[in-house]
């Protein structure tokens, strides 16, 4: 398939977004967000961001018409949670599928819950309670080729990650404009979070411990590189045996990627994965399918730029050896 082939929303009859594709029984299985058109306000903290449930897709292969499994979970059948169904994962392993995904609590709260279901469309039947030291939003989860999952887990701003630099949450001002309590200027920028599962994969086995990216002289990156800090949306593949972390820059709307020899790092900053798309979000995952690499993403072009109103697609990636990527450049 040519550049011109993919790059499609992948469905049209809902607004989808945040998607994590993985490879489940031959077939690649797509976990999104549920965009819904809502009065929230845009007011950089994410309140527009009002999801209520999800819904699988699937393509039998690339270039076939995408499936809607349906209604996987919706957050009235989770006891915890109270609002903002955010970007989900999922994972499988010893014979059953787990979805985990980000929701207020009770308290306003970001924490991420896990469902499990014996099929890779659901319906997905959740834990009464979320997962215990969990916080922030954009769990992504990793199995790595021994078997130790891992989850990969932070955002800023909307996200709160920086409410929890103490350990503790930390409300801050109502009035408080977003970022505002993170680091500043040349102090070291926050970094996504990563706690290996038990292997019941509901329970961390490890405290989540921040993940540093170093830039080419070893320095670990600071706020006000904001072309290459990470932000949100964290996704892990693996690559010639190395271990490659990419996300989301926020405000500056690239994907980015950094290398490391081990799934906790540190990491080694590496790269543009791609340049910025109509929206204000890009979040994305990569996933081998047939000895083929493939990134899903999303823009807000079918919803003419609204930015909580967005449409998953995909596209080929190029990796060399190494595991450079050549950077997409989305429309061209
Ligand atoms: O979909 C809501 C939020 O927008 C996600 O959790 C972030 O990654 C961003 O895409």
């Amino acid at each position: 398939m040519g550049k011109s082939e993919f790059r499609k929303p992948l469905v049209t009859h809902i607004y989808t977004a945040d998607p994590s594709a993985h490879v489940f029984e031959d077939k690649i299985y797509i976990y999104p967000s549920h965009d819904l058109v809502n009065e929230g306000l845009d007011d950089g903290k994410g309140d527009h961001f009002q999801m209520k449930d999800y819904h699988v897709l699937s393509l039998d292969d690339i270039g076939a018409v995408c499936t809607d499994h349906g209604e996987a979970l919706h957050i009235d059948n989770v006891p915890w949670a109270s609002k903002q169904m955010w970007a989900p994962d999922a994972a499988y392993k010893n014979g059953k599928y787990y979805f985990y995904f980000p929701a207020k609590d009770k308290d306003d709260i970001f924490r991420i819950g896990a469902a499990v279901s014996d099929r890779p469309e659901g319906p997905f039947k959740p834990e009464p309670d979320y997962i215990q030291g969990s916080f922030s939003i954009d769990p992504a989860v990793f199995v790595d080729d021994d078997g130790r999952a891992y989850m990969y887990f932070g955002g800023l701003w909307g996200g709160q990650l920086e409410k929890w630099q103490t350990g503790e949450f930390v409300r801050g001002e109502e009035e408080m404009t977003a970022g505002e309590d993170g680091p500043q200027g040349t102090q070291t920028a926050l970094g996504a979070m990563v706690a290996e599962l038990n292997d019941d994969m509901l329970s961390f086995k490890t405290k989540p411990q921040e993940i540093k990216i170093h830039d080419e002289n070893g320095k670990p990156l600071t706020a006000d590189d904001k072309d290459r800090w990470y932000f949100e949306g964290p996704w892990m593949h693996k690559f010639n045996g190395k271990y490659y972390l990419s996300y989301s820059t926020g405000p500056t709307h690239y994907l980015c990627y950094a290398e490391s020899e081990s799934p906790t790092g540190p990491f080694k900053y590496k790269g543009r994965l791609m340049e910025p798309v109509v929206g204000w979000t890009t979040h994305h995952s990569i996933v081998e399918f047939k000895g083929k690499w493939y990134l899903f993403y999303h823009d807000s072009k079918l919803s003419g730029g609204q930015t909580h109103l967005r449409t998953v697609m995909h596209t080929e990636l190029e990796i060399a050896p190494d595991g450079t990527i050549t950077t997409i450049v989305p429309y061209e």
